[in-house]
């Protein structure tokens, strides 16, 4: 049997995969094994209730859901696991990722998703927070967690580089 992946990302459309790989990568630098699905709430419900009722028994520890629009995604995740759900705003075309963010964030008090920026800072820091979390029972993980920060640390110039034109 294949080993568990901890963290699931699922997005609601390949269009989500632009934004949502931005989470992909930042796990892939930290060493944290993931599974990537399209899951459409809309599209795909009976996926989105399999996926959602079995995350946990499939050995993930959690779940980053990416969607764009009127995004249930995340909250609908969230209303069928209690696994930690992160939503990461997808910016849509009509109404730049402002419907996504309030689609997301406005959960009613009972079913919680950690709502994160609207497109690629979202994706990035889901990542982190997923690491995170993993990281509480990881010591390996929470080494290598510190490293990416120092190492972000010392990308920051002291000063802006003059610029010549
Ligand atoms: C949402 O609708 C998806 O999460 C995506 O952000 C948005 C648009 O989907 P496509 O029409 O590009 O497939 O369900």
């Amino acid at each position: 049997m294949a080993a568990a992946r901890p963290v699931a990302i699922i997005m609601g459309s390949q269009s989500d995969w632009a934004t949502m790989r931005h989470a992909a990568e930042t796990l892939d630098a930290l060493g944290v094994p993931h599974e990537t699905r399209i899951v459409s709430a809309h599209r795909t419900p009976d996926r989105l209730y399999a996926f959602a009722k079995g995350a946990r028994a499939a050995g993930h520890k959690v779940v980053i859901a990416g969607a764009g629009g009127a995004a249930h995604l995340p909250g609908m995740t969230a209303a069928l696991t209690s696994l930690p759900v992160f939503g990461v705003p997808v910016e849509s075309k009509a109404l730049s990722g402002q419907d996504s963010l309030l689609s997301i964030v406005q959960m009613p008090a009972g079913i919680p998703v950690g709502t994160l920026a609207i497109g690629r800072a979202g994706a990035v820091n889901a990542a982190l927070l997923a690491a995170a979390v993993l990281a509480l029972t990881d010591e390996g993980l929470a080494e290598r967690l510190e490293a990416w920060r120092q190492a972000q640390s010392e990308a920051v110039a002291e000063r802006p580089e003059t610029e010549t034109s």
